[in-house]
């Protein structure tokens, strides 16, 4: 299987983005954990992109805060699929770094999750790596059944309590 690569811009991001790891290492993922600045350490961040397929990656997850550069920085460098997780780490809340993100220009995409959307990056890159793995794929089937499941034991309990108000 494809690894995944998760790269955040500073140690002071790491809270948020182990829930990357932890989501990936539930489904089996093999994953590295790197950090790297688009802005402080450009030189690492455009050769793991430039070495990132051929050293076994399928997905990079970029975590970034501020005037956050780091996952197009990765995107300009390899064909990979990115995946932008911007970091609420500023006064403004993390819509700078929302914007920083998404906003590509045509031609080097990348996918951009919430605020502190880890999560979803983890699940989107196991997504992408199901394409080619049936039993990745039955795992996600069956995580969104137990979350419709858990779904509807909460509607059964409100019901429950409203009927008996
Ligand atoms: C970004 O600036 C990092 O991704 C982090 O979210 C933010 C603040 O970094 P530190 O000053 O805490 O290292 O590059």
């Amino acid at each position: 299987m494809k690894k995944v690569a998760i790269i955040m811009g500073s140690d002071s991001d790491l809270p948020v983005v182990r829930k990357a790891l932890d989501t990936l290492t539930g489904y089996g993922v093999p994953a590295e954990m790197h950090i790297m600045s688009a802005h402080r350490t450009p030189a690492e961040t455009a050769r793991f992109a430039a070495e990132a397929r051929r050293n076994g990656f399928g997905v990079i997850l970029a975590a970034a805060g501020k005037a956050a550069h780091l996952a197009g920085a990765l995107a300009a460098g390899t064909t990979l699929p990115v995946i932008g997780i911007p970091m609420k780490s500023s006064d403004l809340g993390g819509m700078d770094a929302l914007l920083s993100t998404v906003q590509m220009p045509s031609g080097i995409p990348v996918a951009t999750v919430a605020i502190d959307g880890a999560v979803n990056a983890a699940l989107l890159a196991v997504q992408i790596l199901a394409v080619e793995d049936a039993s990745l794929a039955e795992k996600l089937d069956a995580a969104r059944a137990d979350m419709a499941a858990a779904v509807r034991k909460k509607e059964a309990a409100l019901q429950n309590e409203l009927s008996n108000a």
